[in-house]
């Protein structure tokens, strides 16, 4: 098959699941044509079968705000015409399955088809603003096919949009290969934060409102109490600033790192003992599957899609959001019980390997492009 993929290039879960897809579509004989703005960050290095066409928003006086909607839409035609693609996939719906929509109207050869891949925010909170709910529902139904990352994502959609439509759920993958424990034994970057052997705790995110960063570092300062620990803080966004000023309140300056964005999260995660994610809204949590591919037990809240990935008291924890003093608790007793920590990090790889598993999602989507070709 020839097909688009357009995502937002830059870091966030959406952008890496359509990377990491249209690198393993391009490895199994596809051929994958990226449109964005930007060359997607884990598209490092080049993949033979894999293209990238990049957007440019002209900058003529007139036009105070870019116009990036309408030149995807006319880049997508572009290539959609000339490299003769079969289907367009958009990942995170506005404003990608609106330019989608728009060129699929306009292009000359007209069996293109349009999939949207649902991917949260773009649902839970953008998309139901007032003034862009109508404009999501319609790209939404003028699809010809929709994918969510997890069911709870799907109910989502057909409820908050009164959408009657087919929703595919595709779960979040990982490539287990990549993502698992690197020997730890000489490992450089344990010494150099844990010296005297303390456990580490790590959260990566985007530092947006709805990961609840602070949470994490408030669940921190009760393990801390009990046991010599550190924790990681992996990214960087809005409310970085905000935790920067809970942790020196707290006296934690010493303890708590913040390392800022990462391309080395393999070594960081193999370096780590407990993945947290107290967010307030998570479709999915790929950073949690990630951490689980790497033999982190989870503990997180118990919202959107994340019990769908953590099941409860196997490989990690869930607890209601904003409960720090319960999901202290519970990170007490996988650091302070060594079998049961051992059963848990073994449970949580065996859940990524078996469940969320590039080689088992990645045919998910193929059969799902070819519904689609075929109807
Ligand atoms: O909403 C974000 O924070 C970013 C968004 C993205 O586009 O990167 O993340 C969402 O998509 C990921 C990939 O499908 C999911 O794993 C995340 O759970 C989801 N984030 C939220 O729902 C908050």
């Amino acid at each position: 098959m020839k097909i688009g993929i357009t995502c937002y290039p830059t870091y966030g879960g959406s952008g890496v699941i359509a990377t990491e897809l249209g690198k393993e579509l391009a490895m199994r004989g596809h051929e994958v044509h990226f449109i964005s703005y930007a060359l997607p960050f884990r598209l490092t290095k080049y993949v033979e079968n894999i293209f990238f066409h990049e957007v440019e928003t002209s900058t003529y006086p007139l036009f105070e705000f870019p116009l990036y909607s309408l030149a995807l839409a006319s880049k997508m035609i572009e290539v959609a015409e000339f490299e003769n693609l079969d289907l367009l996939h958009v990942h995170y719906a506005i404003p990608h399955a609106t330019s989608a929509y728009l060129a699929k109207q306009i292009v000359k050869d007209k069996k293109l088809k349009v999939t949207t891949t649902l991917h949260g925010t773009d649902i839970t909170l953008v998309g139901l603003e007032p003034s862009f709910l109508p404009l999501v529902k319609f790209s939404i139904e003028e699809s010809d096919g929709v994918t969510a990352v997890s069911r709870f994502l799907k109910e989502k959609t057909l409820t908050n949009y009164s959408i009657e439509k087919d929703i595919t759920v595709i779960p979040n993958f990982v490539d287990t290969e990549l993502f698992k424990k690197v020997s730890i034994d000489d490992c450089a970057f344990r010494k150099h934060i844990a010296p005297k052997g303390e456990k580490i705790l790590v959260h990566t995110s985007n530092f947006r409102a709805v990961k609840r960063v602070t949470d994490a570092i408030k669940v921190f300062n009760i393990i801390q109490k009990e046991v010599p620990s550190k924790l990681l803080l992996v990214g960087d966004g809005p409310d970085r600033s905000e935790c920067e000023r809970l942790v020196r309140e707290l006296n934690l300056s010493d303890s708590v790192k913040f390392l800022g964005k990462q391309d080395g999260l393999v070594e960081i995660l193999s370096s780590s003992d407990l993945f947290l994610i107290p967010s307030q809204s998570e479709s999915f949590g790929l950073a949690a599957l990630e951490a689980m591919a790497c033999g982190l037990p989870v503990i997180s809240s118990s919202v959107g899609g994340l019990p769908e990935l953590v099941k409860h008291n196997e490989c990690g924890f869930i607890s209601e959001i904003g409960d720090v003093e319960r999901m202290a608790k519970y990170s007490l007793d996988l650091l302070t019980n060594e079998k049961k920590y051992e059963v848990f990090s073994h449970n949580a790889r065996s859940r990524a390997i078996n469940k969320f598993d590039k080689s088992i999602i990645v045919p998910m989507y193929e059969e799902h492009y070819k519904n689609i070709l075929s109807s």
